[in-house]
């Protein structure tokens, strides 16, 4: 039985690691780049290791550093977190080798769903279903893939076989375009992946991105804890999750769990995984791929079924069997997620960097936030803009969004721009507040709100310094207050009964 881990990650996600290991007794150890010498999670590990320059490839992404520290420090654990390392086959499988607990899912299973046409046919064959598109894995030929395209329909989708996350996706509506498609999707899966292999599905438009977590132990025990809705997203990159879904109810979310359930079981999973779902306006679903890891999005499943997810990896990762049987889990109220990222929403979503001079985090009843910075961190440009998840639980759903925009109100960042003023229009939308929106909602019919005239936010800024010259550096981030403030619960009773 592992005591010590070492955890392969940094930022928020490291910390929810250590903070986990902490409660149930386990040793913690951090690994660091040059750019982190001051991070919060080499801050709360018992020990903590440099592992080269700042860009991951040097660092991060070092399989072999890694190991080395494990063995040096005598970590018999080590949790990957998400991106980097999590879901890499070969290091899972390294981990194995050296006598190491690797806490995720077996390698077979990361490399069984890491390649999309594998996942896609394994779990077809058991019964999942599927967006209609072409059969049986395999390198198809631009020749081969253009005789199947009239049959399967258009328009339709090309994706690469390595892809996930919408590289090398292409959209197709007629067969003339399609060679020059093909050549382009090719091209870009080649270079992000090093294979340029392509399959295609039909386009499924409008739908809704729902995903379902599972927790699967090592004794065949599999479950699952409901859905999350990820439809809120701009170029493939996630901005607000909530669970429940809007649009779910008991009837399809047992249904869609089942289906949930046989995928993970199709490739003998174990550990925490995500299996991610389209949903059409009609309520038919598909599974699109499955996650081997982790989520950043982890939590607001975890505020509705009161389940510790992380710790849950570990009980599993230790050989014990599930704690919790399908109908021991229990959804209570509603949560909702929104990833605070360092980027300017006025200026198109762009990084920004420096060091956050101050900040203030919401709390109080409901609210959590998971971050990985402090007041006099350095935000740099070699990782992930988001550097943190404001997380809200309310009794309703409706409670949840007014718990949102208190929060949101009360956040205070100073030194880095962040797209908490999109998140605040956001919650204020009339399509969010109903629960209506698909994937395309932030990308083709939400703007976000004008900023506000500069010359004021000048002189704001101007007195600003000065304030906190004077006041022994208390100072403020603008953040505009709600006007609606007073008639919130109006609108919250409202809502309720137009949806009762
Ligand atoms: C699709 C689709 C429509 N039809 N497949 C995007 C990333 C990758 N996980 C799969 N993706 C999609 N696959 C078919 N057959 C639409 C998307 C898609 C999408 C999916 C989930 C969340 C956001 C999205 C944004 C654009 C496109």
């Amino acid at each position: 039985m592992f005591k010590k881990v070492l955890i392969a990650n940094r930022g928020e996600i490291a910390v929810r690691v250590i903070r986990a290991c902490r409660e149930v007794g386990l040793e913690t150890v951090a690994v660091f780049s040059e750019a982190d010498r001051q991070a919060l999670h080499v801050r709360l590990a018992d020990e903590a290791y440099l592992l080269g320059p700042a860009p991951s490839r040097e660092s991060y992404l070092r399989m072999d550093k890694i190991l080395e520290i494990a063995r040096k420090s005598g970590a018999d654990a080590i949790h990957p977190g998400y991106g980097f390392l999590a879901e890499r086959e070969e290091f899972a499988a390294a981990c194995a080798e050296q006598g190491i607990t690797f806490i995720g899912p077996k390698p077979s299973s990361i490399a069984a769903m890491g390649d999309k046409m594998t996942a896609r046919e394994t779990v077809r064959k058991a019964g999942v279903p599927v967006v209609p598109g072409t059969e049986d894995v395999g390198n198809l030929s631009d020749e081969e893939l253009l005789a199947v395209a009239p049959k399967i329909g258009f328009p339709l989708l090309i994706k690469a076989t390595a892809g996930g996350g919408g590289k090398g996706m292409r959209e197709v509506r007629t067969l003339e375009e399609m060679p020059g498609l093909l050549r382009a999707a090719r091209r870009e899966a080649e270079a992000a992946f090093g294979d340029g292999n392509v399959y295609l599905e039909k386009l499924v438009t409008g739908a809704r991105h729902i995903e379902f977590q599972i927790l699967a132990d090592a004794h065949g025990n599999v479950i699952h804890l409901g859905e999350r809705d990820c439809s809120i997203q701009r170029r493939h990159q996630k901005l607000v999750e909530e669970a429940p879904s809007p649009i779910m109810d008991e009837e399809l979310r047992r249904k869609m769990g089942e289906v949930a359930v046989k995928a993970a079981q199709a490739v003998d999973y174990i550990n925490a995984g995500t299996i991610e779902f389209l949903v059409d306006k009609d309520r038919n679903f598909y599974f699109l791929e499955m996650n081997t890891r982790l989520q950043v999005e982890h939590p607001v499943t975890e505020m509705v079924t009161g389940i510790d997810i992380v710790k849950e990896q570990i009980r599993i990762a230790r050989g014990r069997p599930l704690q919790y049987k399908q109908e021991d889990i229990r959804f209570n109220g509603a949560a909702i997620e929104c990833r605070i990222n360092a980027e300017d929403p006025y200026s198109n979503f762009m990084p920004s960097t420096g060091r956050i001079a101050h900040s203030l985090l919401p709390t109080g009843p409901g609210v959590r936030v998971d971050t990985g910075v402090y007041p006099g961190f350095e935000i740099t440009p070699y990782y992930d803009p988001m550097i943190s998840k404001l997380i809200v639980w309310g009794e309703t759903r409706a409670q949840a969004i007014l718990r949102m925009r208190r929060a949101l109100e009360e956040y205070r960042i100073v030194g880095v721009r962040t797209n908490i003023p999109f998140h605040q229009t956001l919650m204020d939308s009339h399509r969010f507040m109903g629960g209506q929106y698909d994937t395309r909602f932030v990308e083709e019919r939400f703007a976000i709100q004008e900023e506000r005239d500069p010359a004021l936010l000048e002189i704001a800024a101007a007195l600003a310094t000065l304030a906190a010259h004077r006041q022994t550096e208390r100072a403020a981030q603008f953040v505009q207050r709600n006007e609606r403030d007073t008639s919130n619960w109006k609108w919250v009773g409202r809502w309720e009964r137009m949806h009762r």
